[in-house]
């Protein structure tokens, strides 16, 4: 019977409403419908080998029939359990929807960082900012915010925000106290889910703990990802000035500049470009940025910027 004609049935029958209506009947996850609700997040990789950029979430299906992810979200918050960042809001369903599959959302930057390249089944559009690294909380959400089907917090008691969630997941509802520490981020591990696919939360604090090698990621595929250094396929010596940009594609090739920033959009990156908003120069030459080097109006072969009177023959 579905659950709509089981509350129509029941709501000529008050006494059993009532005792329906208590917590533990409401909250037990009893039959399981097609949905995203029975849901843990899995692993966090929250930048690797130094590279912030570099971050994936994997979640995994506690019961059958949770691919249904198109309601869904994945948020994140500061240490105050504030400001808000939507990494993804999930805008599809998945094939597979067996119990333990996973859901896997990664960066695009992550892609150099794994072996196979990854391919995950949907893209952060933002990362976990880098100020709420140290402490702040990950909910799995549905799309308006009101269900927090599954939360990740981390900081210990610098974590100061809700830690609260979805009582199908967690017995009390509680997720506290968070994780003790920050998000690994300067090796190739990741935070992980100790216990079993089936398994509600307990607190964050016991539950998770750092993979023991580098993290292995898995789609909704079934397809594994392991989590590497640096990939560069097309540059020998892989990344010389250690910013995490291969040196094919670094726009100041030898200066670390991570932010790959470029002013002038001359495609030399503001670090090493020695005129950063003159598109024409790299150097400053004879004249200074801004100025041309070249130009010599009265042909007297003193060019402008240095003749005392460029409008005529000295
Ligand atoms: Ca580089
Ligand atoms: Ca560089
Ligand atoms: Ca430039
Ligand atoms: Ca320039």
């Amino acid at each position: 019977m579905s659950a709509y004609r089981q509350i129509e049935r029941l709501l000529f029958r008050p006494r059993i409403v009532a005792a329906m209506l208590a917590p533990a009947a409401i909250l037990a996850p009893r039959a399981v419908e097609a949905s995203y609700h029975f849901m843990q997040i899995e692993q966090v990789v929250a930048g690797v080998d130094g590279d912030l950029q570099a971050q994936a979430i994997q979640l995994r299906m506690r019961s059958n029939s949770q691919n249904f992810v198109s309601r869904a979200r994945l948020v994140a918050l500061d240490a105050q359990g504030e400001n808000p960042v939507v990494l993804v809001d999930l805008d599809s369903d998945l094939p597979s929807g067996t119990a333990g599959d996973r859901v896997l959302l990664a960066s695009a930057k992550l892609s150099s960082y794994t072996s196979p390249t990854v391919e995950a089944d949907f893209v952060l559009d933002s990362v976990i900012p880098e100020t709420y690294l140290a402490a702040g909380s990950l909910v799995f959400e549905n799309d308006e915010g009101t269900l927090l089907v599954w939360r990740l917090s981390w900081g210990g008691a610098a974590y100061d925000g809700p830690t609260g969630g979805a009582l199908t997941n967690d017995d009390d509802g509680e997720f506290a106290p968070p994780y003790p520490d920050a998000l690994p981020t300067e090796t190739l591990q990741s935070l992980l889910f100790t216990g079993s696919a089936d398994a509600k939360g307990s607190t964050n604090a016991a539950d998770y703990a750092l993979s023991a090698d580098a993290a292995v990621l898995t789609n909704n595929a079934g397809e594994a990802f392991t989590v590497t250094e640096l990939q560069c396929p097309n540059d020998p010596d892989s990344d010389t000035d250690d910013d995490h940009v291969c040196g094919d594609v670094d726009n100041c090739p030898s200066v670390p500049n991570e932010d790959q920033d470029d002013s002038d959009d001359d495609g030399l990156g503001d670090a090493c470009d020695g005129c950063p908003n003159d598109p024409l120069k790299s150097e400053p030459g004879l004249c200074g940025c801004g100025l041309d080097d070249v130009d010599d109006d009265d042909a007297d072969s003193v060019v402008d910027c240095l003749d005392n009177c460029p409008g005529s023959v000295q």
